[in-house]
């Protein structure tokens, strides 16, 4: 049933107080379909942001270094059966040079990605040094505070990483309905990888977590989604839109409209207002960061170094060689929407009291 304007207005005067909303009432934002309830929706997630950040947005690079993968997931271009899919896997240099173009054009962070690549993950004790190796690199080049997104990876491969410097693990469930996660992630555990998050929290390292839109959760697994979500204590969390990918199962099925997406964004950001919320380009390009940014978000990711070879996840090629996934393009959208981004010393403390409150807590 579509909220009343009434309704809608009591739930967002609630979230801008911080008030816990009930099920029922984070279900009906997600259904919202009205133009004006949507705009009033967004204007909520912004002021929000507003009132923990300011204007301020951070800007993750993007290196994906290896594309070769040892599992089979559904949805995703890079699985492991899909012979269409374009597979490299970079050098040391080429990563360091990729991170270090990054850092030159101001980003504030470098996330490291990869397929779970078995020549790192099933390679032993010494696949796990050669990663670790080039997170130490990549800092100390840098400079810069490290993202790493490898898959599901033991404890042992966390606490190896966590001492090369990795200031954050990035693992998206996709979904918090254990039996939507078997159908899309085939072979793989939904509590393994949920733990796994929880290992690297204990561990001081923070952690981002995420789910896939439009590939057949319902409203009330995306509640589920959001309480998991809260239960782990996540320090940056995210949706993306499935992008049906050539040469894989679901080529054939159609994808959410957009809206999805930056809707269940803005609820986030009533949900998490304090909590980083990435605008990808990797799903929509540099057109899309418009409205991820009115609803709510405060990093924008997947800014990729153009003519080096290097691909998207869901968009694998989308902007990256026009250069439109660089800062060149990004800080003037930033500066048209009124927002402009973050120093680098404001990023770091923003960690660094992240992590204060790691320590000694129970998550
Ligand atoms: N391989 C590691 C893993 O799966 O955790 C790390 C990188 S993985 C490629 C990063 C994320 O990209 C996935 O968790 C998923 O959320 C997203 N993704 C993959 N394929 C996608 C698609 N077709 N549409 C939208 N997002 C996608
Ligand atoms: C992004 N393509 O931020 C990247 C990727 C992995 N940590 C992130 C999904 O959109
Ligand atoms: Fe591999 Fe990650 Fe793609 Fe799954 S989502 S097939 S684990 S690269």
């Amino acid at each position: 049933m579509q909220i009343t304007d009434s309704n809608l207005e009591n739930i967002l005067d609630r979230a801008l107080k911080r008030k816990e909303l009930s099920r029922e009432e984070i279900v009906s934002l997600l259904e919202i379909s009205d133009k004006d309830q949507l705009e009033a929706l967004f204007q909520a997630a912004r002021t929000l942001r507003e009132k923990y950040f300011g204007k301020d947005i951070f800007l993750y690079g993007f290196v994906y270094l290896s594309t070769y993968c040892r599992n089979d997931c559904r949805f995703c271009y890079y699985r492991r059966s899909n012979r269409d899919s374009l597979r490299y896997r970079k050098k040391e240099s080429e990563v360091l040079e990729a991170a270090l173009d990054l850092a030159e054009s101001g980003v504030h962070l470098i996330d490291l990605t990869m397929g779970e690549d078995p020549e790192y993950l099933d390679r032993g004790q010494a696949g796990i040094e050669r990663l670790a190796g080039l997170v130490r690199k990549v800092k100390a080049r840098t400079g810069l505070p490290v993202m790493i997104s490898p898959g599901v990876v033991p404890e042992s491969a966390l606490q190896e990483l966590a001492r090369a410097g990795a200031d954050w693990y990035a693992c998206y469930q996709e979904t918090h309905s254990a039996l939507l996660f078997e159908e899309l992630r085939i072979n793989q555990r939904f509590a393994e990888r949920l733990n796994t998050k929880y290992r690297a929290h204990e561990l001081g390292l923070l952690i981002e977590e995420g789910l896939l839109s439009g590939i057949g959760e319902t409203n009330q697994d995306l509640f589920l989604s959001l309480m998991a979500m809260q239960e782990l204590n996540a320090d940056q969390i995210r949706v993306m839109n499935f992008i049906p990918q050539k040469g894989t199962p679901l080529e054939g099925v159609a994808g959410p409209g957009s809206i999805r997406e930056i809707q269940i964004t803005a609820v986030m950001r009533l949900l998490f207002p304090d909590r980083l919320i990435p605008a990808s380009l990797d799903v929509d390009g540099l057109d899309g960061l418009p409205p991820r940014l009115a609803a709510g978000a405060n990093v924008v990711t997947s800014i990729i170094p153009p003519g080096q070879g290097l691909a998207g996840v869901a968009q694998s090629t989308l902007d990256i060689d026009e250069s439109r996934r660089t800062t060149a393009w990004v800080l003037p959208v930033l500066e048209e929407n009124g927002l402009q981004a973050g120093s680098r010393a404001g990023y770091r403390s923003w960690i660094e009291k992240r992590v204060q409150g790691l320590v000694g807590s129970e998550s």
